[in-house]
């Protein structure tokens, strides 16, 4: 499958970081040492303190120096952890929820909000279902420009405002835009700026007091972009007012091209956020469901 195929690429320095631990432990005994440095390589690829102690652990206790064994014990440790962040699609959400139904992307600039939600956009299409996309990142011109031409490349009608103006008067067109003409799903872009307070909360409130006013429930999805090439920075971000804003599931943009893939587990191990989409390239089609066991598989496959 192409998708799988683009993953694995994407995924292509995670993995040889992930396969080189791996045969530390199995090509011979699980000495100490091997451990130590197994646990080191797996920090590498930032799967977390948690993650990387409860292989090693395990390993230990088990006490086989079987091949197959320590291959298991990775693959259930991973796949136990990364259930935590397994959910149903937006799709089947977008399907089961009111109509519009409503997504608010939000995160810090340059984690691939407006493309996330281009892409996720054109996969609704697809789809069949009616998406309707809302520039509410009114602060550069550039960022209106850079949505509308993504709206025009997929055929997606876009609500947009003058550069400067007040991103909730947007939000409010947006919805109405989106009750009028009947589609299912209403996807607001957003400015991000930098994560501080001021910056990330002041803007989301009132574009969900705006919301909610208009109609009861919406945001029905807080979806925050992380960017996963910084790692565990990502992780330190999605903390960040997380429970403020009202995070509800995550896009996890940019594996492609990052040996820090494991900040998946990292994030599936202490946020408990659900992972909906993924992203592993800059193209239209390089944005997917997050499924845990496809991801594993990828992840270790030989
Ligand atoms: N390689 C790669 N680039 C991405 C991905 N997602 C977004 N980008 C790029 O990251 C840059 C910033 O994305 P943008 O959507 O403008 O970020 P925003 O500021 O959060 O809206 C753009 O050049 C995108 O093409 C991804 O999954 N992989
Ligand atoms: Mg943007």
């Amino acid at each position: 499958m192409a998708w799988l195929d683009r993953l694995k690429d994407g995924l292509v320095k995670t993995r040889q970081g992930v396969k080189h631990s791996l045969r530390l432990i199995v090509d011979g005994e699980i000495t100490e040492e091997a451990l130590e440095e197994f646990e080191a390589e797996l920090l590498q690829a930032d799967v977390g303190v948690g993650v990387a102690g409860r292989l090693v652990s395990r390993l230990r206790t088990g006490g086989s120096a079987v091949r197959s064994y320590s291959i298991q014990v990775l693959k259930d440790v991973m796949m136990e952890t990364l259930l935590n962040i397994q959910s149903d699609s937006l799709e089947t959400l977008i399907r089961k929820g009111p109509k519009p139904f409503v997504i608010l992307a939000i995160g810090v600039n340059g984690v691939g909000k407006t493309t996330s939600m281009a892409k996720l956009a054109s996969r609704l299409k697809s789809r069949d279902l009616t998406p309707l996309l809302v520039a509410a990142d009114t602060f550069r011109a550039a960022a209106i420009e850079q949505l509308d031409i993504w709206g025009s490349r997929i055929g997606v009608e876009v609500i947009k405002h003058r550069q400067g103006s007040d991103p909730s008067a947007v939000v409010f067109d947006g919805i109405a835009a989106g009750k009028a003409r009947n589609v299912d799903v209403v996807l607001i872009d957003t400015a991000g700026r930098l994560h501080t307070k001021v910056n990330l909360m002041g803007g989301v409130e009132k574009m969900k007091g705006v919301l909610e006013r208009e109609m009861p429930g919406a945001p029905h999805e807080v979806l925050r972009a992380l960017d996963g090439t910084i790692g565990q920075h990502a992780l330190v971000q999605a903390k960040q007012f997380h429970e403020a804003l009202g995070v509800t599931g995550l896009v996890l943009t940019k594996l492609d091209g990052t040996s820090k893939g494991g900040i998946v587990l990292a994030i599936a191990d202490e946020l408990h956020i659900p992972v909906r989409l993924v992203g592993v390239g800059e193209q239209v089609d390089d944005l997917q469901d997050f499924h845990a066991k496809e991801f594993l598989d990828v992840l270790l496959e030989e």
